[in-house]
């Protein structure tokens, strides 16, 4: 599933490319993908573009079996607790990501952790792309996820501060502007492969200059450390009236223990 190189490549660079294993599941991603964009969810968004359309949406799982199906029996969660290192995997989200074909319009370097209400050092997303992808594929800072201090959250859509206030955060770094300073890890991928990186490494990607629309699903999952953090506002994905503290484990009836556990 993926070799002990791997994983310390992930633990060193916050990153890491698995390729093939999920090419027998990319039949029902789509499907749920295509469900996805034909009946949206209450937090869908269509990002402001120029031309073309860059559509995300989140935290559907629940009302779409596709989805429900790969998060409990595709080798995902295994492969998220083996990569963290963890005894367990529980899921924290699915999100879908499609960037039509012509699309210039980037999506910006960030880090996921701090839009998060929950931090640890066993935390991966799984990036799957349903497309062949080269330029428009994810970019990642290598090692960003040990910086000492977080990245100014901001609105995709005006580069405005996510959250009120005065906080501790480092600015948005711009690597392209900087070769010297950051190293960036990006691959060309295929329909079944993935990219697996923990919440706090920086990634982005450009614009979508390709002829194929760029769809993926990224599923989001948390190890054994991870715990509640609270934000200064509104986190990204909500998940009102969760009712969690600062320090707990989140709830499971919410953010189900699908690998290891009881
Ligand atoms: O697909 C993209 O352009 C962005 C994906 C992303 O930021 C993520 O999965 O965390």
């Amino acid at each position: 599933m993926i070799s002990a190189k791997q994983i310390v490549d992930f633990q060193r660079d916050g990153v890491v490319k698995v390729e093939g294993l999920f090419a027998p599941w990319v039949d029902l991603m789509a499907a749920g993908v295509a469900r996805n964009l034909a009946s949206p969810g209450e937090y869908a968004s269509e990002n402001e573009v120029t031309k073309g359309r860059f559509f995300d949406d989140y935290c559907n799982w629940q009302r779409i079996p596709e989805f429900e199906q790969i998060i409990r029996q595709s080798p995902a969660a295994e492969l998220a607790a083996t990569t963290m290192q963890s005894n367990t995997a529980q899921f924290y989200h699915d999100h879908v990501l499609v960037k039509e074909a012509g699309t210039p319009t980037p999506t910006p370097w960030h880090q996921d952790g701090p839009y998060y209400f929950v931090e640890g050092e066993q935390t991966v997303s799984i990036w799957m792309p349903l497309d062949p992808v080269a330029e428009a594929s994810l970019r990642f800072i290598a090692g960003s996820h040990k910086w000492e201090r977080m990245v100014r959250p901001v609105s995709w859509a005006d580069d405005s501060d996510f959250y009120e206030g005065d906080h501790d955060w480092i600015p948005v770094p711009d690597p392209d502007k900087n070769p010297d300073d950051m190293q960036v890890l990006e691959w060309p991928m295929q329909p079944g492969d993935a990219v697996l990186f923990d919440y706090r490494t920086v990634h982005g990607a450009r614009g979508n200059f390709s002829d194929t629309t760029r769809r993926a699903l990224s599923l989001r999952w948390l190890g054994d450390d991870a715990r509640y953090v609270e934000r200064p506002g509104r986190t990204s994905p909500p998940f009102p009236r969760h009712g969690m503290g600062n320090g707990q484990r989140l709830r499971e009836d919410w953010f189900p223990v699908i690998w290891g556990g009881e």
